[in-house]
C-alpha cells in the first residue's frame, strides 16, 4: 500500500532500549538478593550461568553514561524481586538502595525509566511455600511486590510493565517452578490456571498502580508472533487466525476486555483443563484494563491447517510445532532466519501492531525487537551491518504504522547492552554495546560501542528522518 510518509518520528515518541534483571545484573549473591528460580534450575554450562553477565550490577554508572550517549529517551529494565524481596516476603532496603541509584540517574539524564515488573525472575521461597503461579496465594505475593515497588519508585517512575510475556512463562515448566519431567496432561492444566492467576494479578496491580502513582501509565509485555497463512487455502487462514487466538490473544483478551476468547475456551474445555473461574475476577479485568500494550516482537510464523482428525493433549509447552487437528507451523522460503533459526520479516511488525490494535484500541510501545547474532570484534571495533538492518527494517514498519494514525508511543529495541540470552548463552548478543566475555570465559568485561551505536544514535537525533 501506498501512502504518504511522516517525514520524522513525533517528538514525544519514546526512543530506547531495554533489559532485564537477570540476564544483565550478576551480582547473584550481593546486596542481599534471595534466590530466583533460574539460579536453582540446572545449568547448561557456560550458557544459562547468570551469576556475573554483563555485572552491570558492578557497572551501572558507565553503562547509564553510555545509555545518555547513545540519546534513550526511555530505558526498559526489570527490577530484581529477589533483590527487593529476597523471599518474596520481607524487603531487603539495600534492593531499593540499588535501583534508586539506578532510577535517581536516569532522570538526572531526563531518560524516562519503564520499569517491567516481574520477568522471568521468581523468589524460590514462594514456590516452595506455596507453589507459586499455580497457587492462587500467588496473587496476593505479585500484588505485595508491586505495592512496594510503587510506593518507593511511583514518585520517579511513570512507565509500569506488569508481567514480561506471560506466554513464556506458563509453557515453560522451569519457569513455573517445576521440573521438565512434569510436563504432561496434568502440566496442561496448570498452564491454563496459573494464566489465569496471572491475569487476575495483572488487573490488581493496575488498579493499584492508578490508586497510588498519579498520571500512571502500565500495561502488560506480550510476545504476539502473527501468524501468516500457508496458502490460500481458507482453512489454512482458519488455521493462522486460531494460531493467534491460543498464542497471544488468549492472554491480551482477559486483560483488556476481561473475557476469554471463545476459541480458546473451547480449547480448554475440549481438552478439559479450563480454570478455576469467578465471576468477580473477571469483572475487575474488564474494569481494570491496561494503559497501553507493550508488544515484544522478534518473529512471525507461517501456518497451516492440520489434517488429523483428533483432539490431542500436548502435554508440553510452547514452540509445538502443530496442534492437533488446529494449526501446524510450516517453513516460509521466503522469510530468512537468523543463525538460531528465527524467522526474519519486518512486515510481521506491522501486523501485530495493526492487528493489536484494530481489537483493542490502545496505544502501544514497542517493548522488545532485536537481532541475536554472533559478533565480531575487529581490531577493537564491531561492524555489525546485519544488526542495523534488521533495526531499520522494523522502525521503516513502525514509521509506516505511525504514518497510517496507529498509536505508537515508543521503541525499545533489545537490547541495550549485550546480556545473556535467556537459553542460549551470551554468544547470541543483542546489544548497541558490546560486553567483553564470551560463554566460556569472563575477560574484563569491557564496554566497546558497535557500529550499531552510533547508527541508533544518529536515528534518535533525527528522529528516523533518514529512514
Ligand atoms: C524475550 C525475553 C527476553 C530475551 C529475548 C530474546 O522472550 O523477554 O528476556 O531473552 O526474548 O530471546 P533469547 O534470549 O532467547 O534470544
Amino acid at each position: 500500500m501506498y501512502h504518504k510518509q511522516i517525514e520524522r518520528f513525533p517528538d514525544t515518541f519514546l526512543f530506547g532500549a531495554s533489559t532485564s534483571s537477570f540476564q544483565v545484573e550478576g551480582g547473584q549473591t550481593s546486596g542481599g538478593r534471595g534466590e530466583a528460580l533460574h539460579d536453582r534450575s540446572p545449568k547448561k554450562a557456560g550458557i544459562t550461568d547468570f551469576s556475573t553477565a554483563s555485572d552491570h550490577y558492578h557497572r551501572w554508572e558507565e553503562d547509564i553514561d553510555l545509555f545518555h550517549e547513545l540519546g534513550l529517551k526511555v530505558y526498559r529494565f526489570s527490577m530484581s524481586w529477589t533483590r527487593i524481596m529476597p523471599d518474596g516476603k520481607n524487603v531487603n532496603q539495600e534492593g531499593l538502595a540499588f535501583y534508586d541509584k539506578i532510577v535517581d540517574k536516569l532522570v538526572g539524564y531526563g531518560i524516562e525509566p519503564l520499569v517491567t515488573i516481574y520477568h522471568f525472575e521468581y523468589p524460590s521461597k514462594l514456590v516452595d511455600d506455596f507453589g507459586g503461579w499455580l497457587s492462587p496465594k500467588s496473587i496476593d505475593a505479585y500484588e505485595e511486590f508491586a505495592n512496594v515497588l510503587f510506593t518507593h519508585f511511583g514518585d520517579r517512575v511513570k512507565y509500569w510493565l506488569t508481567i514480561n510475556e506471560q506466554d513464556h512463562v506458563i509453557k515453560i515448566s522451569e519457569r513455573l517452578g517445576l521440573s521438565k519431567e512434569s510436563e504432561g496432561v496434568e502440566f496442561e492444566g496448570q498452564v491454563q490456571q496459573a494464566n489465569y492467576y496471572m491475569c487476575v494479578a495483572t488487573a490488581k496491580v493496575i488498579k493499584l498502580a492508578h490508586e497510588i502513582i498519579p498520571n500512571v501509565k502500565i500495561g502488560p509485555a506480550v510476545n504476539p508472533m502473527p501468524a501468516i497463512p500457508a496458502s490460500a487455502n481458507p482453512l489454512d487462514v482458519i488455521a493462522s487466525m486460531t494460531f493467534n487466538e491460543l498464542s497471544h490473544y488468549y492472554i491480551l483478551d482477559l486483560h483488556c476486555r476481561g473475557k476469554f476468547s471463545p476459541i480458546h475456551w473451547k480449547y480448554m474445555e475440549d481438552r478439559d483443563i479450563c480454570p478455576e473461574v469467578k465471576e468477580e475476577e473477571l469483572q475487575l479485568m474488564a474494569e481494570n484494563t491496561p494503559d497501553f500494550i507493550g508488544i515484544n516482537y522478534y518473529l512471525n510464523q507461517t501456518v497451516a491447517h492440520s489434517e488429523k482428525e483428533k483432539i490431542e493433549l500436548r502435554g508440553q509447552g510452547v514452540f509445538m510445532e502443530e496442534e492437533a487437528g488446529i494449526y501446524k507451523l510450516v517453513e516460509n522460503k521466503e522469510i530468512p532466519q537468523t543463525d538460531w533459526g528465527w524467522n526474519i520479516c519486518p512486515e510481521g511488525l506491522s501486523i501485530a501492531l495493526m492487528d493489536v490494535y484494530n481489537r483493542y484500541q490502545l496505544p502501544m510501545l514497542i517493548t522488545e525487537n532485536g537481532l541475536g547474532a554472533y559478533d565480531e570484534v575487529v581490531e577493537g571495533e564491531i561492524h555489525d551491518t546485519y544488526r542495523i538492518d534488521f533495526l531499520a527494517n522494523h522502525l521503516k514498519q513502525i514509521k509506516d504504522c505511525l504514518s497510517l494514525g496507529f498509536p505508537i508511543i515508543g521503541y525499545c529495541a533489545w537490547s541495550a547492552i549485550d546480556l545473556v540470552s535467556g537459553r542460549e548463552g551470551m554468544d547470541k548478543r543483542y546489544g548497541f554495546i558490546y560486553v567483553n566475555r564470551t560463554n566460556d570465559e569472563l575477560r574484563d568485561l569491557n564496554r566497546i560501542k558497535k557500529d550499531s551505536f552510533y547508527w541508533y544514535q544518529n536515528v534518535i537525533q533525527e528522529r528516523g528522518y533518514s529512514l
